[in-house]
């Protein structure tokens, strides 16, 4: 079959969202490749498409069959596309977290869709399209959900040595950009996935709680092949990168030994590094560690699940800083319970450890997280990176309020010397000259609104 995975066009021209290479498609793309398909991917997104010449490319394939990724914030945004896609194909089929989070509800929120692949695609994606290569006799296989008919989940893989490369060479390779690399040549790579915390605001929905590695020496195999292909920074998506120690010592212990020249980032737990290891990951090329700090509230920590002490957080960036590796704090404000002074709170912590990068946002309740059966909220609160249309708001707070909060708070951090030269810095290493006007314009007109 013919099958062609897409990602949609941004939604508007002042969506200033990030350039990211869609892996789990190219993960998609490769499984249906290893099955004899042809398989094409178009990424409108970081191509800046509009939506009259995405529609003349779909027209152009003229596809068996179209794939699309979905998160629960751009579903308006797969709606729009699936009336452009519907006429060319006679079928389309989505997976990711929303429809792996919401099951049977995804066919009301998108009437055009076919058939919903819920959790990891890549065993499900081969039987799909043989199925409806054959006429869709009978059930379909397990892991597709089709309207009216019972669902049985797919296993999904132990080994992850089992699946395949993610078809990079499908991908705009070159557009891809992050704003905080240190390098250029930009890719990103998942070298475990599920994670066994509870958080309660987390989508575990698709890789769940069982924690699934690559041992260290498959990790670094595809570390070097994407450096050959002059890739200079990677981004290790994975929900939990540093949750085993003994495993992020071997994979920096086999970049130093193959002498593999790339700088990375990862995302952490401030409960689960220490200066050795930070020391070592520093030597192996490690530039960026992102954690989820979330709050300086021990009451908000708590009602997130979190897991993690104020305290731990403060020792994790003060080692972060001491490895000479840089960080990002990931922050929740005005969660239920926070008053003013709460939200302040949040805000001064991320200078007094010191962060490099703060991520501020509000308490979103998705589909696929605990929090999700307490959604009784009609605010909405966004942050200057959010490209979607409304952020149903969990908080104790005035919409506005926590709204003004949210702006001092973005303005405060980065309309300072130092970040400013710093990002400055960082755009022209990493070539994101471009985003970082993006992001500055949409940062401005933001805070404009006040
Ligand atoms: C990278 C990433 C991003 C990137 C963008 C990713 C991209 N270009 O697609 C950035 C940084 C921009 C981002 C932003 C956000 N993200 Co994000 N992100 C991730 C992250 C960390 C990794 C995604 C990834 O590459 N996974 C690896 C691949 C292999 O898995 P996958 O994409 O799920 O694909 C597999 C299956 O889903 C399925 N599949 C997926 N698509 C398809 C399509 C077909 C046809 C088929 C058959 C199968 C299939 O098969 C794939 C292979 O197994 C995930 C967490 C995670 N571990 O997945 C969160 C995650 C997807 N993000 C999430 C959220 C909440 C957000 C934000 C809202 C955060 C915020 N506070 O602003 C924003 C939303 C942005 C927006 N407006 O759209 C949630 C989504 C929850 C939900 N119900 O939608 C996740 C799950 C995090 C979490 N645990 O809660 N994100
Ligand atoms: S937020 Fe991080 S630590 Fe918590 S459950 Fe999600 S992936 Fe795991």
């Amino acid at each position: 079959m013919r099958l062609l995975l897409i990602r949609p066009p941004r939604r508007n021209a002042h969506d200033a969202g990030l350039g990211v290479p869609p892996l789990g498609l190219a993960y998609i793309a490769a499984a249906a490749r290893d099955e004899g398909h042809h398989v094409d991917i178009i990424d409108a997104y970081v191509r800046d498409m509009s939506w009259s010449r995405f529609a003349a490319k779909v027209a152009q394939h003229r596809p068996d069959a179209v794939g699309l990724t979905v998160m629960t914030p751009m579903v308006d945004v797969v709606a729009r596309a699936i009336q452009v896609i519907r006429p060319y194909t006679d079928h389309i089929a989505i997976g990711g977290p929303h429809p792996t989070a919401v099951g049977a509800e995804v066919f009301d929120d998108l009437p055009g869709v076919d058939a919903a692949v819920e959790g990891e695609g890549e065993t499900v994606v081969g039987p799909l399209l043989a199925w409806w290569a054959s006429g869709s006799q009978g059930p379909p296989p397990p892991g597709v959900r089709i309207p009216d008919c019972t669902f049985v989940p797919a296993t999904p893989p132990r080994d992850l040595c089992t699946i395949s490369r993610p078809a990079r060479d499908l991908l705009p390779r070159d557009a891809y950009r992050y704003l905080f690399a240190t390098r250029r040549g930009f890719a990103t790579m998942i070298t475990s996935r599920g994670c066994p915390f509870a958080c309660s605001f987390c989508d575990k929905s698709v890789s769940g709680s069982l924690w699934r590695a690559r041992p260290a020496a498959d990790v670094v195999d595809e570390m070097a092949e994407l450096r050959e292909a002059g890739v200079g920074f990677i981004n290790f998506y994975d929900d939990n990168f540093t949750l085993k120690r003994e495993r992020v010592i071997q994979i920096c212990e086999e970049i130093l030994t193959r002498g593999v020249n790339v700088d990375w980032k990862c995302e952490g737990r401030v409960d689960s590094v220490d200066l050795p290891m930070l020391q070592l990951m520093r030597r192996a090329g490690c530039r960026v560690v992102a954690y989820g700090v979330e709050s300086a509230n021990p009451a908000t920590l708590k009602l997130l699940r979190k897991d993690i002490q104020v305290s731990q957080a403060k020792g994790a960036f003060a080692a972060t800083r001491a490895a000479r590796i840089r960080s990002l704090a990931y922050m929740i404000l005005g969660a239920p319970g926070e008053d003013e002074a709460a939200v302040r709170r949040s805000v001064a912590f991320c200078r007094e450890i010191g962060a490099d990068y703060v991520q501020f946002s509000s308490l979103v309740a998705m589909p696929g997280t605990p929090l999700f059966q307490h959604r009784s909220t009609s605010a909405s609160v966004k942050n200057p990176v959010d490209g979607d249309l409304t952020r149903a708001t969990l908080t104790d707070l005035p919409e506005a309020q926590l709204n003004q909060l949210m702006r001092q708070a973005w303005s405060e951090f980065y309309l300072r010397p130092r970040p400013l030269a710093r990002l400055a810095r960082d755009a022209v290493a990493s070539g994101s000259i471009v985003e970082a006007a993006r992001l500055s314009r949409a940062l401005g007109r933001w805070v404009a609104r006040t």
